[in-house]
């Protein structure tokens, strides 16, 4: 297993739009464990394929609180949202440092692929369906602080390529 580079906003590859997985094999299987690994070791709850530079529908899930709980999700696609929505303070691997509000559906159920590439469906609500629609976001393409007004964009690009710069 081998911990992956985290790709970090403002970083143009994050808008790629990932590509359905046509065959759950071992080289998906070998992707998964090492997209595990880099969000056990980040660390972090979530983590899309998209932020490791692999364009394929890929998501790993730990809301746990002992961390022993992988959920994989293998093109995931959320077939019911509730009406209700729900704030939480949202942050991300790819933004590092940054948190704030992003307003979303409360519940979803969402049908994925397994490890097998057996489908199966969940309801998720709370953390988890946060962090599913965040992931599911990175897979098209989208980061959260796309959410926030374009002055906190703004903000957030400018002192990333500082950072950026700083360290080049
Ligand atoms: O580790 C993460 N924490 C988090 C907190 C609130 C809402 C979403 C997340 S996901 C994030 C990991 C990540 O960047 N996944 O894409
Ligand atoms: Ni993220």
């Amino acid at each position: 297993m081998t911990v992956l580079d985290i790709l970090r906003y403002p970083d143009s590859r994050l808008h790629t739009v990932a590509k359905p997985v046509a065959v759950v094999d071992d080289a998906i299987r070998g992707l998964v464990a090492d997209m595990a690994e880099t969000m056990y070791e980040a660390p972090g709850i979530g983590l899309a394929a998209t932020q490791v530079n692999v364009h394929l529908r890929v998501i790993v899930l730990d809301v746990s609180e002992a961390r022993n709980d992988l959920k994989v999700f293998i093109n995931p696609e959320i077939q019911q949202s509730s009406a209700e929505s729900k704030v939480y303070e949202e942050g991300c691997l790819s933004v590092p440092g940054i948190y704030d509000e992003v307003e979303r559906p409360d519940r979803v159920t969402v049908r994925a692929l397994d490890l097998c590439g057996t489908p199966f469906t969940i309801e998720a609500d709370g953390v988890l369906a946060v962090c599913i629609q965040h992931e599911i976001d990175h897979l098209n393409g989208k980061v959260f602080v796309q959410y926030l007004s374009r002055l906190k964009q703004s903000r957030i690009k400018s002192k990333f390529s500082k950072q950026d710069r700083a360290a080049a």
